[in-house]
C-alpha cells in the first residue's frame, strides 16, 4: 500500500503524480479483493469502476462537487479514496461500514441508495437547487448500462434534456447488469462502443496517411469523408443527442490519462453532458473478470481463485427447483425477472425454458404490467422479484393486477431481514403493504415443503398470489397438506397461543420447549397466509388461554398482526418496530430486531409477568 496509504482524502490523491496514479489503481484493487474476499460483496462491479473513480477524484472537487452513484453498490473506492481505508475491512458488518453511499459515514456520500436508476433523477435535483441558490459546483451521476434501463433514468434524463442546465452523467457500460444488460439500449450501447475501434483505427491509419504527403492528404480527406458515412451509419449518439446532451465518447474506462483529458474538459463545460466510458466488469481479477455475473455480489471466497463455500439449499433455490418442475408439466407457465435471473433462483429456469423467461431489464413496474397481460392472455405469469424492489411497482400490483383479479404470481424472494446490504435492501415492508390490496392471496412458507406447495396453491388460483420468503436456508420437513387460507396446528396447548407467519417453525419449537420448562403449555399455529386471514382458528386456539402472540418477520405496524387484532383485540405483536434495519447476518438482525427465540421468549415471559 505504497501509494494508497498516502491517501487520506481527495486531496491527497491530486497530489500524486499521474504516472504514480495506475500503480493507486492496483492497490486500490488489492484493498477491495481483500475486504471482499473476507466480508462478501460487490466484487466484479467495484473491480471495473476503479480508474473512472480516481479520474472523477482527480479532477472534481468532492464533497463541493456532487459525485452520485448509481445503485451505489460500485462505491467501494470512492469509500477508500475518501479516508475510509482504515475501516474499509468492516464493510457490510455489524457496525462497520455499508456497502452503500451512507451520509452518516462521510460527507463524501450524499444519499443511501441501494435501488437502481435513481442517480440522475437526484442529480437533476442537485444541479437545479445549485443554480436557484446561485452556486457554482459540478454535479455527476455515475450510472451503469443495466440501471439505465430502469424507468426512471429516462424520467430524469428527459427532464434534464430540456432544463440546459449544468449535469454531467457518466454512462459506465461495462455491458452487464448482474447478468448481460438486455433490451434494445443495449443494442444501441454495443454500437456506440463500435465507434471506439473506429476511432481507434482512423487515429493510427490517419496518423500513417499524414506522413505520406499529398497522397496521404487525399487519404485523411477521404478517411474524413468514411468518417462521416460510418459516424452516420453509427449514428446511436444522437439518441442521446436528441435528448438535449450533448454525447462524448466512448471512452476506454481504464486509461486513466484518456479519462482525465476528457473529464478535465467536461468540467468546464454548460449544458447536460453524456460521457460514455467503456469498462470491463471484474477488471484485474480473473475469476471476476470470467465469471461476472457470479462475482457481481458474492460470499466470503479464496482470494486465490475465487472459490466460495458451498451453503445449505436456500428458499430461492427450493423456488427455482419447483418452477422448473412445475414448467414441465405445464406450458402455459412463463416467469419475468427484472434483471434478477440468478438471485431469484430462475437461472435453471433460464437454461431449460429460454423462451418462457423474460428479463425485463431494471424494470420492475413493467414487469408486473406485463404479467397483467399474460395473465389476461390465459398464460401463468410468476412474477420472481426482492421484496424491496417491489416497492418500486405497487402501483401497478393495485392498478394492473389486483383491480382485474388478474392471476399473476408473485415470488417475493429476500422478504424480512436481509442480511450484509443495509436497510436499503430490508424486505421488512411487503406483508403491510400487500395486505391493504384486496384480491390478492398472500402466503409465507415456513419451510421448502410449503413453499412448493404454495406455488401450487398459486398456480390454481383464478386471482393474484404472493408467496414471501427470506434469503436464507430453506428448512426441510415432511410437511404436507397446505391448503387455501388454512392455518396449520403444529401443536396443541392450554396456557398460551403462539401463532406465527414465515418461516419461525423452529423458533417456534424452541419457545414452546422453554415455555413448558416454565411449567406453561403453549399452543403453536403457523398461519401460513396473511391474506385471507385464517381467524377462525386463531379465535378457536386463542379460546382460554392466557396471553395470545403473533410473530411476524416484517413491520408490527400496520402488518399482518394488526390485521389479526380486529378480531383478537388482546393480541400481542412480535414484530419489528417502524425503524430501518441497518447491516449485519441474518443471525445479527434477527438478535437486534428481537425475533430470535431468546429474545421472543424474553418477550413472552415480560409480557407474560406484567
Ligand atoms: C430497483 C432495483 N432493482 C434491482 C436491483 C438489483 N441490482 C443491483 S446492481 C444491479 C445491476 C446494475 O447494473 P449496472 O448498473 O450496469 O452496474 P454494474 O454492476 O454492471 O456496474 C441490479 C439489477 C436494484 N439494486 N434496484
Amino acid at each position: 500500500m505504497e501509494i494508497l496509504g498516502r491517501i487520506k482524502g481527495p486531496g491527497d490523491l491530486k497530489k500524486l503524480r499521474t504516472r504514480d496514479l495506475g500503480k493507486l489503481a492496483c492497490e486500490i484493487r488489492e484493498a477491495i479483493v481483500d475486504a471482499v474476499s473476507k466480508n462478501g460483496g460487490h466484487l466484479a462491479s467495484n473491480l471495473g469502476i476503479v480508474e473512472l473513480t480516481i479520474a472523477l477524484h482527480r479532477i472534481f472537487d468532492s464533497p463541493k462537487d456532487r459525485i452520485i452513484f448509481d445503485v451505489g453498490h460500485q462505491c467501494y473506492a470512492h469509500k477508500i479514496i475518501t479516508g475510509r481505508l482504515d475501516r474499509f475491512g468492516s464493510i457490510r458488518k455489524k457496525g462497520g461500514l455499508s456497502g452503500f453511499p451512507n451520509p452518516d459515514e462521510s460527507k463524501h456520500d450524499f444519499y443511501k441508495t441501494g435501488h437502481a436508476s435513481t442517480a440522475v433523477s437526484l442529480a437533476a435535483g442537485e444541479a437545479i437547487a445549485r443554480d436557484l441558490k446561485g452556486e457554482k459546483h459540478s454535479v455527476i451521476a455515475i450510472v451503469g448500462d443495466g440501471s439505465l434501463t430502469g424507468g426512471e433514468c429516462f424520467e430524469a434524463l428527459n427532464h434534464i434534456g430540456q432544463m440546459d442546465t449544468d449535469v454531467l452523467v457518466i454512462l459506465n457500460d461495462n455491458q452487464m447488469s448482474i447478468s448481460p444488460s438486455v433490451g434494445a439500449l443495449s443494442l444501441l450501447t454495443s454500437k456506440l462502443r463500435a465507434a471506439i475501434f473506429y476511432r481507434r483505427f482512423s487515429h493510427y491509419v490517419g496518423k500513417g496517411f499524414s506522413r505520406m504527403g499529398r497522397f496521404g492528404e487525399w487519404a485523411v480527406g477521404m478517411g474524413f469523408r468514411i468518417k462521416g458515412a460510418l459516424k452516420r451509419f453509427l449514428m446511436a449518439d444522437q439518441y442521446f443527442e436528441q435528448l438535449g446532451f450533448r454525447y462524448l465518447g466512448p471512452v476506454d474506462g481504464h486509461d486513466i490519462p484518456l479519462l482525465l483529458a476528457f473529464l478535465g474538459r467536461i468540467k468546464h463545460m454548460k449544458g447536460p453532458v453524456l460521457l460514455h466510458v467503456v469498462t470491463k466488469k471484474g477488471k484485474g481479477c480473473s475469476f471476476a473478470e470470467s465469471k461476472p455475473t457470479e462475482y457481481h455480489g458474492t460470499a466470503p471466497f479464496k482470494p486465490a481463485n475465487g472459490e466460495t463455500a458451498n451453503g445449505k439449499p436456500t428458499y430461492s433455490k427450493v423456488f427455482g427447483e419447483c418452477m422448473v418442475e412445475a414448467a414441465r408439466k405445464d406450458k402455459s407457465i412463463v416467469a419475468i425477472t427484472a434483471a434478477m435471473s440468478d438471485g431469484t433462483g430462475l437461472a435453471e429456469f433460464q437454461k431449460m425454458f429460454p423462451d418462457r423467461l423474460f428479463d425485463v431489464g431494471i424494470a420492475e413496474q413493467h414487469a408486473v404490467s406485463l404479467a397483467s397481460a399474460f395473465a389476461r392472455n390465459g398464460l401463468k405469469p410468476v412474477v420472481a422479484i426482492y421484496s424491496t424492489f417491489l416497492q418500486r411497482a405497487y402501483d401497478q400490483i393495485i392498478h394492473d393486477v389486483a383491480l382485474m383479479n388478474l392471476p399473476v404470481v408473485f415470488a417475493i424472494d429476500r422478504a424480512g431481514l436481509v442480511p450484509d446490504d443495509g436497510p436499503t435492501h430490508q424486505g421488512i415492508f411487503d406483508l403491510a403493504y400487500l395486505s391493504l390490496v384486496p384480491n390478492i392471496t398472500v402466503m409465507a412458507p415456513s419451510c421448502a415443503e410449503e413453499l412448493c406447495q404454495m406455488l401450487e396453491i398459486a398456480f390454481s388460483s383464478k386471482g393474484p398470489s404472493a408467496i414471501r420468503y427470506p434469503k436464507d436456508a430453506a428448512l426441510k420437513t415432511n410437511c404436507e397438506g397446505v391448503a387455501f387460507g388454512k392455518a396449520e396446528l403444529i401443536k396443541n396447548g392450554n396456557d398460551v397461543l403462539l401463532a406465527y407467519i414465515g418461516t419461525f417453525r423452529q423458533e417456534t419449537a424452541t419457545i414452546s420447549e422453554m415455555l413448558e420448562k416454565d411449567g406453561l403449555s403453549c399452543a403453536v399455529l403457523n398461519m401460513r397466509f396473511a391474506s385471507p386471514l385464517d381467524t377462525d382458528s386463531v379465535s378457536k386456539h386463542a379460546k382460554g388461554k392466557k396471553a395470545v402472540f403473533f410473530i411476524e418477520e416484517g413491520v408490527a405496524g400496520g402488518g399482518t398482526g394488526q390485521r389479526l387484532m380486529e378480531h383478537i383485540p388482546s393480541l400481542r405483536i412480535i414484530g419489528i418496530p417502524n425503524t430501518f434495519p441497518e447491516n449485519g447476518s441474518r443471525k445479527e438482525l434477527l438478535e437486534s430486531q428481537k425475533l430470535d427465540a431468546t429474545s421472543i421468549y424474553e418477550k413472552i415471559k415480560a409480557s407474560l409477568s406484567k
